[in-house]
């Protein structure tokens, strides 16, 4: 019999994170660590990886990680200058979808593949706050491979938290949390392997950001 990839029934405690103005869920093994290997090699493969440059302070760069972009036909993203058409859902990110609906009692529309390849890559502290993705949005991000700490700084205090986001974890963002933090993957020095971030998201084809 196939083994059931999304059967959590062994997942630990939830954990909520104790931030002011913020609303952060962090569930370790959310996924067992053979369910999350599973699933990585597998979005290795079938995701339509890119490099993307981006523009900063008028020259372009070279994001520090390989993205994919996937989703509903109308869930049209734009950040930094970047509008990225979604490409089809695959098996593997579909049923991982219909886990976190059931998991978030929310919908999500399209999701953000972020592909670590070492130390090296990170992602800098941005807000997901994008007209797009409405007032209030439900980010469901799910971790495969290398543990990476995941930064969060609030916007006004500058108080910085940090949780480490391990191999098959979810973290789920919601409520203010954008709207008051910022967050982010700093790079290190030490010699690590890969890691594969998925967050889902809802587009609200509808609203139009000023960045496209
Ligand atoms: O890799 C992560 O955990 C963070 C990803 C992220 O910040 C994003 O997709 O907006």
């Amino acid at each position: 019999m196939q083994p059931d990839l999304f059967d959590n029934s062994s997942a630990v405690q939830p954990q909520i994170l104790p931030l002011p103005d913020a609303d952060v869920t962090y569930y370790p093994g959310w996924l067992s660590a053979d369910q999350a290997s599973v699933i990585k090699q597998q979005l290795e493969g079938e995701l339509d990886w890119h490099q993307d440059t981006i523009k900063i302070y008028g020259k372009l760069v070279k994001i520090p990680r390989l993205q994919a972009w996937h989703g509903d036909p109308d869930a049209q993203y734009s950040y930094s200058g970047l509008s990225m058409t979604p490409a089809p859902w695959t098996t593997t990110l579909s049923d991982l979808r219909q886990q976190l609906a059931k998991q978030c009692q929310a919908a999500f529309n399209s999701v953000l593949a972020n592909w670590y390849r070492h130390g090296q890559d990170s992602m800098g502290m941005h807000a997901d706050d994008e007209p797009e993705l409405g007032k209030h949005p439900v980010i469901a991000s799910v971790t495969l491979g290398q543990a990476r700490p995941f930064v969060l700084m609030h916007k006004q205090s500058k108080s910085k938290s940090k949780v480490m986001l391990e191999h098959g974890s979810l973290l789920v963002m919601k409520g203010t949390t954008q709207q008051f933090y910022q967050h982010g993957i700093a790079k290190t020095a030490r010699q690590i392997d890969d890691r594969i971030n998925l967050t889902y998201r809802y587009i609200h084809s509808s609203i139009k950001s000023n960045n496209a």
